[in-house]
């Protein structure tokens, strides 16, 4: 894996344009399900019956109880070292861009900044109706909510959690914006099982537009094999241990006299 590191980090240079998908996988060690892993959300609820328009439409209260229950988690969860890192590289390198498909905040709670969140928020809501007296989307972070399902503010009708479920599209602007990051240098596919469309179509169109790709995930993947290099490990270890070898060589670069430690 060492080897794999250098050859990655030798392409990192302070003008590198750097693009990073990230999946549930990144905020596993900070003690978030993922979806589709042993212990996964999707284990324990059928997709359909709680992350579908459909689902809300016939039983609002039952997807309800699920969010808020996963808002009350989350609120007790911190970002770890893979968010960690990569909000040091959004300080770090101008040419840094983050997409995520979680709706957790754990990055920006990190410290990340312009997060394009490609499957929303869990901490936005909207209304259900579309009501024209309400903002479109706000944010709000009441855990728990006093009443489930939540009323609209505006209206008083339903408020739907701001999450993109399936069968729905990708905000335009969100997509707009992913597909302007995938004219990158370095693509970075992390956390992810690679299953969900559009999202798991990035890399692929990213390695086609030239990027060179980079898949870092505890397992394979159906990526895995069509990417420049797969890195098998846990998010929050290899982030560091790339971020220790970027360090490393800037310490070099600054002072080329000083022998490795
Ligand atoms: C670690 C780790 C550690 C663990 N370190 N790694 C093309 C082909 C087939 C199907 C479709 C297609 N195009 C569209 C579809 C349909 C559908 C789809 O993709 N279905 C497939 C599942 C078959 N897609 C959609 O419906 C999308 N909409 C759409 O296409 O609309 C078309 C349209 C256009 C115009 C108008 C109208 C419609 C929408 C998809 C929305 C997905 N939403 C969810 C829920 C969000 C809200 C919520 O959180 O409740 O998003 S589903 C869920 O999956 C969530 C995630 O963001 C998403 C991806 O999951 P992720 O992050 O990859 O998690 P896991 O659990 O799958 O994987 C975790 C990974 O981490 C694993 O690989 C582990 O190994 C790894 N790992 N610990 C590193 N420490």
């Amino acid at each position: 894996m060492n080897t794999y590191i250098e050859r990655l980090v030798s392409k990192i240079r302070p003008e590198t344009r750097i693009t990073v998908l990230t999946g549930a996988g990144v905020s596993a060690a900070s003690g978030v399900p993922t979806f589709r892993g042993p212990d996964g959300l999707w284990r324990k609820y059928r997709p359909e019956s709680l992350a579908t328009p459909e689902a809300f439409q016939r039983d609002p209260k039952l997807v309800w109880e699920w969010y808020d229950w996963r808002r009350q988690t989350l609120v007790t969860k911190r970002p770890n070292r893979a968010h960690e890192v990569l909000a040091a590289w959004g300080e770090r390198y101008p040419n840094f861009i983050l997409i995520t498909q979680n709706v957790d905040g754990l990055h920006e709670r990190a410290g990340s900044q312009n997060v394009i969140r490609f499957h929303g928020s869990i901490w936005e809501v909207l209304c259900w109706n579309n009501c024209p007296l309400s903002p479109g989307r706000w944010w709000d972070e009441t855990v728990p909510f006093p009443e489930i399902p939540p009323k609209c503010p505006h209206c008083n009708g339903l408020i739907r959690p701001g999450v993109v479920w399936f069968g729905e599209g990708i905000d335009p602007e969100v997509m707009r914006l992913s597909i302007e990051a995938l004219d990158c240098d370095v693509f970075f596919t992390i956390g992810t099982s690679s299953l969900v469309y559009p999202a798991a179509s990035l890399v692929h169109e990213a390695k086609r537009r030239g990027a060179f790709t980079v898949e870092i995930n505890i397992e394979a993947t159906p990526a895995s094999g069509l990417l420049d290099f797969a890195l098998q490990g846990p998010a929050e270890e290899v982030l560091e241990r790339v971020e220790r070898v970027i360090l490393m060589g800037r310490r070099k670069d600054q002072n080329p006299h000083t022998p490795s430690p």
